[in-house]
Formats: C-alpha cells, structure tokens, sequence
C-alpha cells in the first residue's frame, strides 16, 4: 500500500534533490546532480512529475547551443521515463542582479529584464505541457523600511503578474499562474507573506481568473500559522492551484524537512483534507503532491534518494490513516456528536430573512443561553481519535 505509482501524482522540484547543501554557514557537502539522472531516479522511486526553475535546467547565462542541449537531453529523459513537467517556474532570487527583487526591483532596466527573463521561461513550460506557472518572489521584499515604497511595490507586483498572465492568454498557453507566499527569508520581510496575503493581492488583478495560489507547508508554519486553514481558505475561493508539501518545525529559518517530519499531526490533517475533502463537502484538490524540501546536509548521495522516497512513503502512509480515520464508524458518530455536520447547515432557513429571524422568538427571547453555555461538543474525544489512527492503534 505504500509503495508510490504515477497514480499518486507525485512530483519534485529539480532543485530539492539537486541541493548541494550550501548554508549561509556552511559550504556544499555533495556535488551536482545531473539532470537526466535525477529525472530516472525519481522515476525509478514511482513520481510522476518533475519541476524546475530556468536556471536549475539551463545553467545562467548559458549560450543557445548549451541551452537546446539541455532541454533536448531533459526531453528525451520524459520520453524515456513517461515523468511529466506539470509545473515550471523562474528564479529571480539567486543572480546578483536580483538582490533587490525582480518585479519590485527599485531599478526600472531589472524590472524589465525579470519580465523578459519569465516570459522566456513561460514559452519552455507552454512547450512542455505544464499546467501551472508558479511565481515565488523569494527576493520581493527589504530589510529596511526607508528603502521601499511599499505601495509601489505591489503596484510593479501587479503590473508583472498581470503582464505574464496577459502573454498566457494571448499565446492561448492555458497556464495558470501560482503565486507562492513566504514571510520572510531571503529577504528579511517578503511581499505578500502568507496565503491570506497573497489571496488578497489577487483580488486586485485583472486577469485574476488566471491566477491562484502555491502554499508551502512551511512557509505558512514559520508565521506560526496553521497550513491546513490556509490551504482549505484558498480551495474555498477555487484558489489552490498547487501546492508545496514539506516539514517544518514553529516559527523559525525555513527547514525544508521531509513531509510529515514536523508537525506530523497537521501534515495528517493536511492529507486528510487534500485526499477527503471537506467534510460537509465542497471543492476538492485534484492537482500534483508536489515535494519542496531539502534533503539533510548530512546525508550523502543514499540520503537524498531516501528521503526522496521518504516524503512519498509518509504521505501514502497518512492518506491510508486518514482513510481509516473518515471511514470509522466511531469517527463519524464523534464528528456528528460535535455538530461538525451541522455546522454545514445555513444558519438562516431556507427563504428565511433578517424579518423572519426577528419574528423568531425561540431564537432569542426564549433561547436559553445559559444552558447552551454548559453543553460540551466534545471536541477531545473526536480529536483523541485522529491521533490513535494517525499512530496506526486503530
Ligand atoms: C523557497 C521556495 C522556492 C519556491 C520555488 C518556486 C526555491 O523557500 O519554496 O524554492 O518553491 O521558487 O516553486
Ligand atoms: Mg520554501
Ligand atoms: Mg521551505
Ligand atoms: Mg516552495
């Protein structure tokens, strides 16, 4: 039951695997890995998708012939090992030139070569057949409050995304873009720094229909907010267009960890809402598991394949428990028990207005708080459930 199959539609970054382990204290502890290597290995473990930034496939910088090399030998390994490229995306982060960002670069000429450096990029995805562009603005951002218009700022943001959304339709690509908020790191603070912020910001674009959003497992955790929330507010505006599964553990540096190596009983919940669904129903997430974390610094190159396969191995292993947990009789009794169905009904009857809710006296003049005050909903039990299957007791 746990061993992964294209069915699963599992997918990594080119870039988790590849880390060389370089930290801001430490230098890289493996070497490169090669591209059409790493496309086999996965295969091999049972993903079915790879993804990548222009620069993780195409070395920066690099001339035609290096570049057509590159994307000729990546497209044979596809062909060689059926693995599709459901996601691609750019990097405006790691360059000198991006220290200040690329979209919301103070300097106009960086401005306009981020543009051209995506729009180049967004061709390949078209290409290859992905479906989403993802757009993680790790350099978007400052340190210093004096330095950045923030205003701005989020006017060259929109400006940007709407530009690239703009090329999609017209080429008729049939991307969608995926912004992909993150509090801080790199950048001291970055632009639109969590979900919530990001689903505002989208709000404001023309071609919003076009754009949604990629939350990471840890991102959203080093604000110290609960992912799970975050996923299930953007799948209920239709706005959870991928998603970046890793662990984290609080509010600290950006871990990258395994999934499920973390917070394990969110990662369950995580799953539970990713494979289930909501439980009064609802939009459900039907695109790719998509792996962004790092492998340890410590391990050698055995490591990195098994942690590879570890994030797919948890990930089968919580959908199996989070199964169980939705199919328990005991379960749904529990969850009934604490009104978690009822909370699906409208709180006002069906044609019912403000005028009949008025006129309703058993629904305030006669309703007696202090005795709805005492009932328990019994939230502990229905909880204590989840861990005992989450720990495989049941
Ligand atoms: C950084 C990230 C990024 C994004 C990527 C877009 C380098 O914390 O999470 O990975 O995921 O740039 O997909
Ligand atoms: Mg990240
Ligand atoms: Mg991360
Ligand atoms: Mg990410």
């Amino acid at each position: 039951a746990v061993k992964p199959t294209k069915e699963d539609k599992f997918s990594f970054g080119l870039w988790t695997v590849g880390w060389q382990a370089r930290d801001p204290f430490g230098d890289a502890t493996r070497g490169p890995i090669d591209t059409v290597e790493a496309v086999h290995e996965l295969a091999e473990l049972g993903a079915y998708g790879i993804t990548f930034h222009d620069d993780d496939l195409i070395p920066f910088g690099a001339d035609d012939s290096v570049r057509d090399k590159a994307i000729a030998d990546y497209k044979k390994a596809l062909e060689d090992t059926g693995l599709v490229t459901p996601m691609v995306t750019t990097n405006l982060f790691t360059q000198p030139v991006f220290k200040d960002g690329g979209f919301t670069n103070n300097d106009r000429e960086i401005r306009r070569y981020a543009l051209r450096k995506v729009l180049r990029n967004v061709d390949l995805a078209a290409e290859l057949g992905a479906q989403t562009y993802v757009m993680w603005g790790g350099r978007e951002g400052a340190e210093t409050d004096s330095a950045k218009d923030i205003a701005a700022a989020l006017d060259r943001m929109r400006e940007g995304i709407d530009t690239v959304a703009a090329y999609v339709k017209d080429k008729g690509y049939g991307l969608r873009l995926a912004i992909e908020p993150k509090p801080n790191e790199p950048r001291g603070d970055i632009l639109l720094p969590t979900a919530g912020h990001a689903l505002a910001f989208i709000r404001q674009l023309e071609h919003s229909d076009i754009v949604g959003i990629n939350p990471e497992v840890g991102h959203e955790q080093m604000s110290n907010l609960n992912f799970v929330h975050g996923i299930a507010q953007a799948l209920w505006e239709g706005k959870l267009f991928h998603i970046d599964l890793n662990g984290q553990n609080g509010p600290k540096f950006d871990q990258d960890l395994i999934f499920g190596h973390g917070n394990v009983l969110n990662a369950f919940f995580t799953v539970d809402l990713l494979e289930n669904g909501f439980p009064n129903g609802g939009p459900k997430y039907d695109g790719p598991r998509h792996f962004d974390y790092k492998p340890l610094r410590t391990e050698d190159a055995t490591g990195v394949w098994r942690s590879a396969e570890a994030n797919m191995t948890t990930y089968l292993l919580l959908k199996e428990r989070a199964l169980a947990f939705r199919q328990d009789p005991e379960v749904q009794a529990a969850m009934e028990a604490s009104k978690v169905f009822e909370l699906g009904q409208p709180t006002l009857g069906e044609g019912e207005t403000y005028k009949d809710l008025l006129a309703d006296r058993s629904a305030f003049e006669d309703f007696d708080a202090v005795a709805k005050g005492a009932q328990g909903y019994g939230f502990v039990h229905l909880d204590q459930l989840a861990i005992e299957h989450l720990l495989g007791a049941r």
